[in-house]
């Protein structure tokens, strides 16, 4: 046996010691839970007349307005972007403290206008408030999407989307995020007619129960052996917002600073940080990959380290990239959201054991920000 080097000394050190926090975890064991917890997600929707009503009465509604707090903005953000491309209709997002503080900014005139209002607790101040403004002042249709049981958010708004299968016990959402954004993404097919998207997410489901358990110890074992002084996350399209919800997960889980940005805006500026204690993590497209790629080369040649998170990698992504991970579906790329965010929580959740901290327990966090 290969003597120990003084890498593995640390590995072993790191991955033994926090072995307590690490199986007895509610957030990685959250994480882990999603392949099965999306599964069962679909099966409720697929089956649910509620769902239905609730596309019966949303459809004709043609610009959506998506709006939440903290990782509920980014899966607004994810969900607009979604909605654009599934539907070719407008669709926007912003954070719920825009709609109390600038309501002009928002549109809120638009003919035709349905509001989203997303919550995974269903109570955070600044989300109930924004609903009753949309709702009461600005006269527009709300949908409250929320994991949460008989909320005010589900009683502040016209119509709501409950999944309380989804529901994180865990300070730090994860698969409320995922399965919160695969219900909307399934209204949008729905109003796009789009009768096989909900099979091609049940195709995601299955293909990421096969690989996360090897995603999970491929991370484990990276962040044993690196320290990173920054993280980049870098995302095109639909992308994009899954790239902010990743930053966020590292941040809040071990307190380390990430940044997201749009994988080309990457040249224009931001690749001065570049050295190999940065971890730039791309999100590649399938719509935008070559282009991706060629920053992805430019980066590796920069010195930095590279993670790939693509549906298959080809060899010039493998030999650019310092970690791979791969879905390996035969799906559209938008099936794909959800998934692709799995392996930055679980590296924002073993970075944080790492650190000594307790992602269970994230530094100055709470699970709903109340405000008076
Ligand atoms: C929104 C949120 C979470 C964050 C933390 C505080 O919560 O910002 O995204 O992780 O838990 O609250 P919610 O409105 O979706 O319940």
């Amino acid at each position: 046996m290969r003597p120990q080097s003084k890498a593995d000394s640390e590995e072993c050190r790191s991955m033994n010691s926090s072995n307590t926090e690490v199986r007895d975890s509610a957030t990685l064991t959250e994480i882990m839970s999603q392949p099965e917890i999306w599964r069962q997600v679909l099966q409720e929707l697929s089956f649910s007349p509620g769902f239905e009503n609730i596309w019966a009465r949303t459809n004709a509604r043609s610009t959506w307005l998506f709006v939440g707090c903290g990782t509920s903005y980014y899966l607004a953000e994810a969900a607009a972007a979604s909605r654009r491309l599934q539907t070719g209709h407008a669709a926007c997002a912003v954070p719920a403290s825009e709609i109390m503080l600038f309501p002009d900014s928002a549109l809120l005139g638009t003919p035709g206008l349905q509001a989203v209002v997303i919550s995974r607790s269903g109570e955070t101040s600044e989300a109930l408030r924004a609903a009753e403004l949309l709702r009461k002042q600005h006269k527009v249709p709300t949908l409250g999407v929320t994991c949460g049981t008989r909320t005010p958010l589900e009683a502040g708004t016209d119509l709501c989307v409950a999944l309380h299968t989804a529901n994180d016990k865990s300070p730090v959402m994860t698969r409320s995020f995922t399965s919160m954004l695969m219900s909307l993404q399934l209204l949008a097919a729905r109003s796009a007619g789009d009768a096989k998207f909900v099979d091609e997410l049940e195709k995601v489901a299955a293909r990421c129960a096969s690989v996360i358990a090897s995603w999970a110890q491929s991370v484990e074992s990276f962040v044993a052996k690196r320290n990173f002084s920054a993280y980049a996350f870098l995302g095109q399209g639909p992308f994009y917002g899954i790239a902010r919800e990743a930053a966020l997960k590292l941040t809040e889980m071990s307190c380390s600073f990430g940044q997201p940005f749009h994988s080309l805006e990457f040249r224009h500026g931001p690749k001065a940080i570049v050295t190999p204690d940065t971890c730039l993590t791309f999100f590649l497209s399938e719509g935008g990959s070559e282009a991706e790629k060629k920053v992805l080369v430019d980066m590796k040649e920069l010195g930095g380290t590279v993670v790939a998170i693509c549906n298959r990698a080809d060899s010039q992504v493998r030999s650019n990239s310092d970690l791979v991970f791969e879905l390996g579906a035969d799906v559209r790329e938008l099936a794909m959201l959800a998934p692709f965010v799995v392996p930055i929580q679980l590296m924002g959740f073993h970075t944080g054991v790492k650190k000594g901290l307790a992602p269970d327990n994230p530094r100055n966090l709470s699970r709903v920000v109340l405000l008076d």
